[in-house]
């Protein structure tokens, strides 16, 4: 991929705007900074993560499942676009439920409950510590403010959430058999919600950022977002404390 990419750099030159598949190709790049590699979530999907920690954990990252359909109905409130809005809304039902599915925030609370926290805990947001409170709001405001294709573009951070669903799943029910299995939920459901808005959002993304400025803009703004996941674990880290 390297190769490919020098080549095409080169043939490209420094001002010119980037062919889809290198625009994607340095989206990608991108996951090195991806929360799949803090400490603190090495921690947690290596076995080594107490109890406390794994409560600390899903009581703080509650705090960022109920604002995902906060941002995504932002998102929709600045989309003019019916097409547009007629997927994406597809997000909020995911998470708030609808019909006979309780939704993902449902299945946060259940896997709340699975590591020994009470909802009344969790739903309180009594540990939510000021670090993951900040990250939180800084992505809501973002979507608030910015124009709707940017934030769709910041959602692209789940370019690489399905390996870290697929992780949790392989190593959890190993390493903290105390865990209810059907605590999991959450991640398996996300597995193939995830791809499904990924195809979604890159599509917008490699579409919309179309001159070599704009796609500089939109690594930018998925650095963004990826130091907001990545804050969220400094918080919990700093909390919580990190075993290596
Ligand atoms: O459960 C997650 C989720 O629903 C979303 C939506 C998406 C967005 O719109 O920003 N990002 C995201 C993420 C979820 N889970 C995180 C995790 O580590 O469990 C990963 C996170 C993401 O990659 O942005």
């Amino acid at each position: 991929m390297n190769a490919l990419l020098d080549t095409i750099r080169d043939a490209s030159g420094d001002t010119d705007a980037w062919p889809a598949d290198v625009f994607e190709a340095r989206l990608r790049e991108q996951g090195a900074a991806y929360h799949i590699h803090h400490p603190f979530n090495v921690m947690l999907n290596t076995g080594k993560a107490t109890p406390e920690q794994i409560r600390g954990w899903v009581a703080n990252r509650y705090a960022y499942q109920l604002a995902i359909p906060i941002k995504d109905a932002a998102v929709l409130s600045n989309c003019p676009d019916r097409e547009v809005r007629r997927e994406w809304i597809q997000r909020i039902l995911d998470h708030d439920g609808h019909g006979d599915d309780p939704g993902g925030i449902e299945a946060w609370l259940r896997l709340a409950e699975a590591t020994g926290l009470t909802r009344e805990e969790v739903t309180d947001q009594r540990h939510v510590v000021p670090g993951v409170r900040f990250a939180v709001d800084a992505y809501i405001d973002f979507a608030r403010r910015r124009p709707w294709q940017e934030s769709v573009c910041a959602s692209l951070t789940e370019l690489f959430a399905p390996a870290i669903h697929r992780q949790r799943l392989a190593n959890w029910p190993e390493h903290y058999p105390w865990i209810a299995g059907d605590g999991l939920a959450y991640f398996r459901n996300r597995v193939s919600q995830a791809r499904r808005d990924v195809d979604h959002s890159l599509a917008i993304t490699l579409a919309h950022f179309r001159t070599r400025e704009a796609q500089q803009r939109a690594l930018d703004i998925l650095r963004f977002k990826l130091d907001v996941l990545w804050a969220m674990n400094d918080a919990m880290a700093n909390r919580y404390g990190v075993t290596t």
